[in-house]
C-alpha cells in the first residue's frame, strides 16, 4: 500500500518551551488544515523543521516520539544551518528575487548556497528514510527547491508534485541568480509543479527553456528521457470556517466592541506579516495622502493595521519595522485629535477570533502588496463577509486578484490610485458592496482549501499514470 509524505520547511506546529518542557500545539494554518485530509491518514507523513533549536539529544528524542503521534517527522536543524539555508539562501536571496526585489536586499553568498544545498540534502535523506517505491511525495515552498531532484536520483519511479506558495519571477529576475540551473534542475525533479497564478507557470516555462537544454510544449517541459507538467493551482482556503466564526458568541461580542469603539468612522483593515513585499509603507502613504487632500476624511476613517512579526532578526526586516513604527507615529502625531487617532497599529498577532471579528467589522479591507503569490488574507475577508457587504481593494500583484476580479483593484505603486480607491470603498452604495462581494464570496467558498488539495493530487496521479503508460509503449 504506497502512503504519502508531505515535505515543507515547518512542521504544521507550534512548539514552546516553558521551563524545560516542549509543548506543541497543532497549527492553525490554511495549509496545515488543507494538508491535514492526507497526513493524518493511514501511514502518511508529513516531514520538516519544527521551527525552534533544539540541540540536547533527549529532547530531541522525546520530540520525535510526540509528534510521531501526529504523524509528523521532524527534521532538526542547528543554528547555523538556520541563518545560512533558511535566513541566509531562502530569506536574503530567494525571497527578494522571486518577490522582485533585486540590489537592497538580495545578497548572494557562497557559503549561504553551500548551506542551502546541504540542508536540502538533510531534507532527502529524512524522505528516503521513510519513502518506499510507488509512494507520493508532495513538496512545499522555495526552501526546498533542490528537494525533487535529489530524491529522484535515488527513487526513479516515486511521483513527486511540487508546489510554490510565492510567485515565480519573469526571466530576467530569475537568470540574476547565480545558482539559476541548478534551482531549475532541483525543481524539474517533479512530475507535476504547481504555481498559484498561469502568469507564473509562463515564467517558469520561460526560464526553464531559456536556461536550461530542455524543450517545452504547451505547459510540458522535456528533460532527458522524462516530461514534467507544469500548472496553476490557485490555493484557497477554509471557507466554512471563515463563514462561521462570525456566528459564534466570542466573535460577535468582539465585534461589538469594536463597533462600538469605532462608531463614528468607517473602518479600514490591513493585516500582513512583516514584510517589505507586503506594501506596507506604501498603503500609508496612501492613507496619509487622503487625510492631506481630503482633511474632510480626517475623524471619518480610520486604519486598523495588524502587522505579524517575522523574520525579525534578519536586519532588512527590522529596520523596516523601525521605518513602519516611524511613518505611523508620524502620521498619528500630525493628524490625531482628542477624540480619534488615524492609525491603530498593532505589532503581533492575534487569535483567529479577533481577526474573524475585525474581518466581520471592518468596512473596507486594504491588501496592497507590492507582489505576493497568492494572498489568504484576502479570502479570508471575503469569507467573512456573511451579508455581502463591505468593500476589498487588492493589489493587482497578488495572485488573487487574477480571482478576485470584483474587489476594485489597484497598482499598489500608484498612490493617487490606492487613495482614490478608499474614497470609492468608504462611499460605496450597499447594493454595489453586495454585488460585487457576492461574487468573490461565491468563488471563495467554491474554490476552497479542499478542492486545491484534491486538484492537486489528482492531477499528480494523473501526470504519473500518463508517463508510466508512455514508458511501457
Ligand atoms: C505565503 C505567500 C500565499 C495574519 N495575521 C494573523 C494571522 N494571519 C494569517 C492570515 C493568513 C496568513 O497569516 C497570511 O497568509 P498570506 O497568504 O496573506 O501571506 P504569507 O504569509 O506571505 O503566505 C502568499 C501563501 O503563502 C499561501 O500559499 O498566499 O502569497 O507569501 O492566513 O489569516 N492569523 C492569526 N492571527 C493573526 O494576527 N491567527
Amino acid at each position: 500500500m504506497s502512503k504519502t509524505i508531505i515535505v515543507s520547511n515547518r512542521l504544521p506546529v507550534k512548539i514552546s518551551k516553558t521551563g524545560e518542557e516542549y509543548t506543541l500545539s497543532p497549527s492553525e494554518g490554511g495549509l496545515a488544515t488543507g494538508l491535514g485530509s492526507i497526513y493524518k491518514k493511514g501511514d502518511n507523513k508529513w516531514i520538516g523543521w519544527p521551527g525552534v533549536e533544539i540541540t540536547d539529544d533527549g529532547d530531541r528524542q522525546a520530540i520525535t516520539g510526540q509528534l510521531a503521534d501526529l504523524s509528523l517527522v521532524p527534521i532538526f536543524l542547528e543554528q547555523e544551518e538556520i541563518n545560512q539555508y533558511y535566513e541566509g539562501f531562502s530569506n536574503e536571496v530567494l525571497w527578494p528575487i522571486f518577490h522582485y526585489y533585486t540590489s537592497t536586499y538580495a545578497v548572494y553568498r557562497q557559503s549561504n548556497w553551500d548551506y542551502y544545498n546541504a540542508v536540502n540534502h538533510k531534507f532527502k535523506d529524512a524522505v528516503l528514510a521513510i519513502a518506499e517505491p510507488g509512494d507520493v511525495i508532495w513538496i512545499h515552498d522555495y526552501q526546498l527547491l533542490l528537494l525533487a531532484q535529489l530524491i529522484r536520483n535515488e527513487m526513479p519511479d516515486v511521483s513527486i508534485g511540487f508546489f510554490l506558495h510565492i510567485p515565480f519571477p519573469s526571466h530576467e529576475m530569475f537568470r540574476l541568480i547565480p545558482w539559476r540551473k541548478e534551482l531549475l534542475q532541483g525543481m524539474l525533479g517533479a512530475d507535476l509543479i504547481g504555481f498559484h497564478t498561469f502568469d507564473d507557470v509562463r515564467h517558469f516555462l520561460d526560464a526553464s527553456t531559456r536556461i536550461l537544454p530542455v524543450s517545452s510544449s504547451a505547459n510540458v517541459i522535456t528533460t532527458g528521457d522524462r516530461s514534467v507538467v507544469v500548472e496553476s493551482f490557485p490555493m484557497g482556503i477554509d471557507e466554512k470556517k471563515y463563514s462561521s466564526l462570525p456566528l459564534e458568541k466570542e466573535v460577535i461580542e468582539q465585534v461589538a466592541l469594536i463597533k462600538e469603539t469605532f462608531k463614528n468612522t468607517k473602518l479600514i483593515l490591513s493585516v500582513d506579516r512583516l514584510d517589505y513585499s507586503k506594501g506596507i509603507l506604501q498603503r500609508l502613504q496612501a492613507f496619509e495622502l487622503l487625510l492631506q487632500l481630503y482633511p474632510e476624511y480626517c475623524e471619518k476613517v480610520t486604519m486598523h493595521m495588524i502587522v505579524v512579526p517575522s523574520r525579525d532578526t534578519v536586519p532588512q526586516y527590522a529596520h523596516l519595522r523601525d521605518e513602519i513604527d516611524k511613518r505611523v507615529g508620524n502620521i498619528n502625531a500630525m493628524y490625531r485629535n482628542m477624540e480619534w487617532t488615524p492609525i491603530h497599529y498593532y505589532y503581533r498577532s492575534f487569535p483567529v477570533e479577533t481577526l474573524s471579528a475585525l474581518y466581520y467589522a471592518a468596512d473596507v479591507c486594504l491588501v496592497s502588496p507590492m507582489r505576493d503569490g497568492m494572498n489568504l488574507v484576502s479570502k479570508e475577508y471575503v469569507a467573512s463577509r456573511i451579508n455581502n457587504d463591505g468593500v476589498l481593494i487588492l493589489s493587482e500583484m497578488a495572485g488573487a486578484s487574477k480571482e478576485l476580479i470584483d474587489a476594485l483593484i489597484v497598482n499598489p505603486n500608484d498612490t493617487r490610485e490606492v487613495c482614490n480607491a478608499i474614497i470609492t470603498a468608504i462611499n460605496m452604495p450597499l447594493s454595489e458592496q453586495k454585488r460585487r462581494m457576492k461574487q468573490m464570496r461565491q468563488l471563495v467558498a467554491k474554490f476552497n482549501i479542499t478542492h486545491w488539495v484534491k486538484i492537486f493530487m489528482d492531477r499528480l496521479k494523473e501526470v504519473k499514470q500518463m508517463q508510466r503508460s508512455m514508458q511501457t509503449r
